[in-house]
């Protein structure tokens, strides 16, 4: 399964470059399995790398040329771009994450000086919200961090890559991405404390169950602007919050603490305490999961998601339609332990903790539903969860 894409990577390179690539790079996309929107907000998250992702293949070159070419878009033919000259573009496609890996490396000390041949493919389902971007980043910089011989840490190439994101382009992202597609490994999710990057590898054990990643196919739109108004919205509540207690984020404080905080602010300030009582209590539900799916008590794992996607509908009302119709006909189905949005929301993709025989049937059910009411077909895949960006041997 992974690595399907590997061998017909390289003959394009062959066929546009007209010789072999030196090196093939794997970078996964992610799921989240819960703590969504709680990596800018100080809490955990659990996400896990899967086996839909990006390739690349590359070579260096003698001079300060470099000659790009993506399968995804073959219509654009080879691009070039010169090294001295990687301003963004008002129509830039892909190649922006190329020209924001290489300012930001820069900055962090990791310049690229060399010229290169570099091709790519992906096979992640568009606008899915399972983190092309960072799959994208965390490829580019691996590759040229392995072309200029620099060392390669991985919690600097993920700072890079969110820097990508933060100050290149201007999306005021979490850690989250970057993180789970560089440090994933084979069957395992990760448990990440966004506040002090200390992490722990949990073994996605789903024994007779499944993760079914169920994608909308709706057009991308209005993501970024919502996703820095939500960020906003709980550095407000935040500011308010410290006027009464001692906390430095959200994630410092448990449901309890935060209700008897919020009492008296709440009706002036109804919409961001909402937002804050998800961040609050999805992180409270992301420990409680990571321990239930620990002690394979799989029940209570799926509860979980499932509160998780109706405190992102209500509290943080980043889910929408499509999403929301995913979960409800996945949830109607036997054989469904919980299912929620993963990723940013408004579109993207949900996942469903299922049966493994019933996936089939499960699938054309939830599909029919959603078909008839949002009008053309969601995508379907069963998550592999594999591991972080690294050269193909
Ligand atoms: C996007 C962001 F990139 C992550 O940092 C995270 O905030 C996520 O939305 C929501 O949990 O994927």
């Amino acid at each position: 399964m992974v690595y399907e894409l590997n061998h017909e990577l390289a003959q394009s390179f062959e066929k546009r470059f007209g010789y072999e690539p030196a090196k093939l790079y794997f970078s996964p996309g992610r799921v989240n399995l819960i703590g969504e929107h709680t990596d800018y907000n100080g809490g955990h998250v659990f996400p896990a790398a899967i086996s839909v992702g990006t390739y690349g293949a590359i070579a260096p070159r003698d001079d300060q040329e470099i000659r790009t070419y993506s399968a995804n878009f073959p219509e654009a033919g080879i691009q070039l771009i010169a090294l001295d000259d990687i301003a963004l573009r008002q129509y830039d496609t892909w190649i922006k994450y190329l020209r924001g890996v290489i300012t930001e490396m820069a900055k962090f000390g990791y310049p690229v000086t060399k010229g290169f041949d570099l091709a790519i493919v992906g096979d992640m389902p568009t606008a899915s919200g399972l983190s092309s971007s960072a799959s994208l980043e965390m490829l580019l910089i691996n590759m040229l961090a392995d072309l200029m011989g620099y060392e390669n840490d991985k919690l600097t190439i993920v700072k890079m890559g969110q820097a990508v994101e933060n100050d290149y382009l201007g999306l005021k992202t979490g850690i989250m991405d970057q993180f789970a597609v560089a440090f994933g490994e084979d069957e395992q999710a990760i448990f990440l404390d966004t506040n002090t990057l200390e992490y722990e590898m949990v073994p996605a054990e789903f024994g007779e169950y499944r993760l079914l990643v169920m994608t909308t196919n709706k057009k991308r739109e209005l993501v970024d602007s919502k996703y820095n108004e939500r960020r906003a919205e709980t550095e407000a509540a935040l500011a308010l919050l410290q006027e009464s207690v001692d906390i430095q984020t959200l994630g410092d404080l448990t449901t309890d603490q935060f209700l008897a905080a919020s009492a008296s602010l709440t009706a002036d300030n109804e919409v961001i305490m909402r937002r804050a009582r998800h961040a609050v209590t999805e992180n409270q539900r992301t420990v409680e999961a990571k321990a239930a799916l620990q002690d394979h008590d799989l029940e209570t794992f799926g509860q979980l998601l499932t509160a998780s996607h109706n405190s992102l509908r209500d509290d943080y009302e980043v889910t929408g339609v499509e999403l929301d119709t995913l979960v409800d006909a996945a949830l109607a189905q036997t054989g469904v332990l919980g299912a929620r949005m993963t990723g940013a929301g408004f579109g993207g993709s949900a996942i469903a903790l299922v049966e493994e025989a019933r996936v089939p049937e499960i699938t054309a059910a939830v599909g029919e539903v959603y078909t008839n009411k949002i009008g053309y077909q969601p995508s379907f895949f069963v998550a592999e969860i594999v591991a972080g960006t690294h050269e193909i041997k």
